[in-house]
């Protein structure tokens, strides 16, 4: 039997596994596991707990440990060669944080083949449930670590994002204020993505640069915890916390519980887990500084690879390490596939029409009229008066079509030049990449070629990746990067649209009258 890989990603609304043989360059497993449906007994919706404050968004981390039993459970069942997997690594959502107490690392290191996860495991959270990105109840504890820090572009200097109320510092901070006691229990901090690994070697897991700059206490430069970061969020923090290492960090051997419960390989190795975002960028086979992705779903993102490190000073978007070296930049788009509904349903097209009166109307259209597309509050720039602000154009006008995708993709190309990195090729995802104007739209505008690509689970698939990676670097034989994601990372074949070199002229005068629009309604918005 051939060597194979295990990438787990516990993200929002379940718990999904890949397993992969590079090898035959083969996916073996494509396993998902819902958390509502399959572990009912949490009480979560879309796997989160309601609270009457809306902007309280927890989770419970036992269900997480039992939604890992399950799965090894399930992956016996199918008759996946457990004795034969190398390595396993994880994707978490990003910045949730689990609470653990001084009898965790203990108890992490007995756990009992013949008792499940959940019954070693109840006692040692020292908070009940996870705060989780979709969690924005932290704005004041932001404000508190912006002024200490000296103001929000040193924040995003020191570490690679402002302030942002989801991130784990800001919700460390407020647990700290609002339970000392509860503070005081705590003896580990683990991020989503450090806390299953640290079940699955049974100790107490580093956490990665990638997850790690999601916090607003790593020092995105040194790749280290900033001090001044730490002093700003709670007093001992730094006792609380794992080292901080490289992606393809070994953490140990799988925990005895894992050998002799579900007969996994004891020589199988854990490597250190990142968040969702930076292994879907090695599942994207995003491994080249300029190599960028564009995800429409309900919000657009923009997120690639990056050489050097450059922040925005503005606040736009954040700089995680990458889990190939380097760096990795995410911008979100609050007004995305929503947005363009929007504009469909107010013509009353669908999603052809929608693209035919794309292709009827001429690039940037002629010049004569401008949407900013702000349906949504938004998220870049940062606007919070909602509503679409119209120039030479009325809301029934079918050039609207054109004008409102146009929209989006220059605020992409504008508010992403802090990075320095012009894309070299796109790779647009998401619900909205099935659609040809979009992408038509898209190449011409970001003046790159744009590719179509077909992602399932394209974090769990970089979470398989990287483990591969860290097991053949570990074993003294690496690989590059793009060995690693050969033959598993690949757009879709023929897929390829090419910029029209003809509408350049056309989208760099059009980037002058939409920064000039952008910034006059900018300037009036917050008057
Ligand atoms: P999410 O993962 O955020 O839920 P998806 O990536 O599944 O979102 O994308 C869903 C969105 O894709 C829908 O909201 C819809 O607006 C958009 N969509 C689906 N098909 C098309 C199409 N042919 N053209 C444009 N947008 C589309
Ligand atoms: C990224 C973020 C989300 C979560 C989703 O900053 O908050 O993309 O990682 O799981």
């Amino acid at each position: 039997m051939q060597r194979w890989y295990l990438g787990l990603d516990s993200s929002t609304q379940s718990l999904t596994a890949v397993g992969i043989a590079p090898d035959s360059r083969k996916i073996l497993c494509e396993i998902s596991l819902n958390f509502d449906r399959e572990l009912p007994a949490y009480g979560t919706r879309n796997g989160t707990l309601r609270h009457e404050d809306p902007t309280v968004v927890h989770a419970p981390p036992l269900m997480w440990v039992e939604a890992l039993d399950k799965m090894f459970e399930r992956l016996r069942r199918e008759g996946l060669p457990l004795g034969e997997l190398a390595a396993v690594s994880v994707s978490g959502q990003q910045h949730g944080s689990v609470y653990l107490n001084e009898t965790a690392a203990d108890r992490l290191a007995r756990l009992d083949p013949a008792v499940p996860l959940v019954e070693k495991l109840r006692g040692v959270f020292s908070r009940p449930t996870s705060p989780i990105w979709m969690d924005s109840s932290t704005s004041v504890e932001c404000a508190e670590i912006t002024e200490a820090l000296g103001g929000p572009a040193e924040v995003a200097r020191r570490t690679g994002s402002a302030a942002f109320e989801r991130f784990t510092g800001p919700q460390i901070r407020k647990f700290y204020k609002m339970d000392p006691e509860g503070y005081r229990r705590t003896a580990h901090i683990a991020l989503v993505s450090s806390f299953l690994p640290s079940v699955l070697a049974g100790r107490i897991a580093p956490i990665d640069v990638g997850d790690g700059a999601g916090m607003n206490l790593m020092n995105i430069h040194t790749r280290d915890w900033d001090p001044a970061a730490l002093a700003a969020t709670a007093p001992d923090l730094r006792r609380r916390l794992p080292p901080i290492v490289e992606s393809w960090t070994v953490v140990g051997p799988i925990a005895r519980y894992f050998v002799e419960r579900y007969g996994v390989s004891p020589q199988a190795q854990v490597v250190v887990g990142s968040g969702d975002n930076p292994c879907s960028l090695v599942g994207l086979g995003l491994v080249r500084s300029g190599m960028v992705a564009i995800s429409l779903g309900t919000s657009d993102t923009y997120f690639g690879a990056m050489d050097e490190c450059r922040v925005s000073l503005e606040g736009e978007g954040h700089v995680f390490g990458s889990p190939t070296g380097g760096y990795m930049t995410l911008v979100c788009f609050k007004n995305g596939s929503l947005a363009r509904e929007r504009v469909r349903d107010q013509l009353g097209l669908d999603w052809e029409g929608f693209a035919r009166a794309i292709f009827s109307t001429p690039p940037a259209l002629g010049g004569r009229g401008l949407i900013l597309p702000w349906f949504e509050p938004e998220i870049t720039p940062k606007v919070l008066k909602p509503g679409a602000r119209y120039q030479g154009l009325r809301p029934d006008d079918p050039a609207v079509c054109r004008a409102v995708v146009e929209a989006q993709m220059m605020a992409m190309r504008i508010h992403t030049r802090w990075m320095g990195v012009r894309p070299s090729c796109i790779y647009a995802t998401g619900g909205a990449s099935a659609n040809p104007a979009i992408l038509r739209v898209m190449a011409d505008v970001h003046r790159c070629p744009v590719y179509r690509f077909e992602t399932t689970a394209s974090a769990a698939l970089g979470a398989a990746l990287r483990a591969f990676h860290a097991w053949q670097r570990s074993a003294g034989d690496p690989l590059t990067w793009e060995e690693v994601v050969r033959g598993f990372a690949e757009p879709v074949r023929d897929s390829r649209v090419d910029p029209s070199p003809e509408t350049a002229a056309a989208y760099d005068a059009m980037e002058v009258a939409y920064r000039d629009f952008e910034q006059k309604e900018l300037a009036r918005s917050q008057a």
